[in-house]
């Protein structure tokens, strides 16, 4: 018997920045709903799904930044979600901005979260490449200040037992760093979820937008592939706010293939039963880590970013 997992991506289509965190909750639990009724056992939502991508917008005021931000994970406002999946016996993803006063200082991060059918969280990640810049840049159409109201994430790459495998998560333009998926492939994850905010225009290099789609699938696909992962990306899509945002959130075979794929830019569901062990195969020959990686090799110019000099 194989182990097989039925996994939904649910996409989020525009949130409004006047939106409520309660009227995005009740989209969820509608998505939730749906792909409960299409057989789903874990139900992934996008990066940042709670709230408009305000990283778009500049401002100096700190309680507008931190009224983005989650204090309490789950909070009177994502409670109803952890109800409903512990109602409909699902798990989840879900990606947040987190307000972190642990250590007695403010911290902010870009994270996401695992949390099982009784409602526990049981993983936590925290955005580690974080995009953009930290500076005002108004004469860009909009900005990606994730620079400014994040820090980096100090988790690192972590994989958790759990729905019968190893599950790991990525963030956004973390999809684009093989290293992401490689620090996960070499703990045995067997699902790797991936929420995304992503525009279809890129300010600093516009010459690159008519490739956002064909990136985006190249970037999981490989990433899925060369360490026999499932992958699921989750976009939030559509005209945001004036921001075009790429959708096709997908679901991806260990073996590179598109198993699944979401055709609109708005609130949509796709699920995908994903048997767990079709990644043995490749585990076991072409990419066998312990057998054939060769870190020894790469260990010496590991730090080094450029050629050696004549
Ligand atoms: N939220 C993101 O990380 N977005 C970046 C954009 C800004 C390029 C991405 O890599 O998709």
């Amino acid at each position: 018997m194989g182990r097989h997992l039925v996994i939904a991506a649910a996409q989020m289509g525009p949130i409004a920045r006047t939106e409520s965190r309660a009227a995005v909750v009740r989209r969820m639990i509608d998505l939730m709903r749906q792909a409960k009724a299409l057989g789903a056992e874990v139900v992934a939502y996008p990066e940042a799904t709670l709230t408009a991508f305000f990283p778009h917008w500049f401002t100096e005021d700190e309680d507008e930044v931190d009224a983005w931000f989650e204090r309490d994970m789950p909070g009177p406002q994502t409670q109803p979600l952890f109800d409903e999946a512990r109602r409909l016996g699902v798990g989840f993803h879900l990606g947040y901005c987190e307000l972190d006063m642990s250590s007695g200082r403010k911290r902010r991060f870009n994270t996401s979260i695992l949390v099982d059918a009784s409602g526990r969280i049981i993983g936590k990640y925290r955005k580690i490449h974080l995009p953009g810049h930290s500076d005002h840049r108004p004469e860009t159409p909009f900005q990606n200040l994730e620079k400014r109201y994040f820090e980096v994430g100090d988790l690192g790459f972590g994989a958790w037992q759990a729905w019968g495998g190893v599950a790991g998560m990525i963030i956004c333009n973390d999809r684009r760093w093989p290293e992401s998926y490689r620090v996960l492939g070499l703990q045995g994850a067997d699902m790797i979820f991936c929420g995304y905010n992503t525009p279809v225009h890129h300010p600093a290099a516009p010459d690159h937008d008519r490739l956002g789609q064909f990136h985006n699938e190249l970037s999981m696909q490989s990433g899925a592939y060369q360490n026999s992962a499932w992958v699921i990306g989750i976009a939030k899509a559509g005209m945001e706010e004036g921001v075009d945002m790429i959708a096709g959130s997908c679901i991806i075979t260990p073996t590179g293939e598109i198993a699944a794929r979401c055709s609109s830019a708005e609130d949509e569901v796709i699920v995908s039963r994903c048997d767990l062990d079709l990644g043995r195969s490749y585990r076991e020959t072409t990419f066998n880590f312990a057998r054939h990686r060769r870190t020894e090799h790469y260990q010496m110019i590991v730090e080094r970013t450029g050629p050696t000099p004549p």
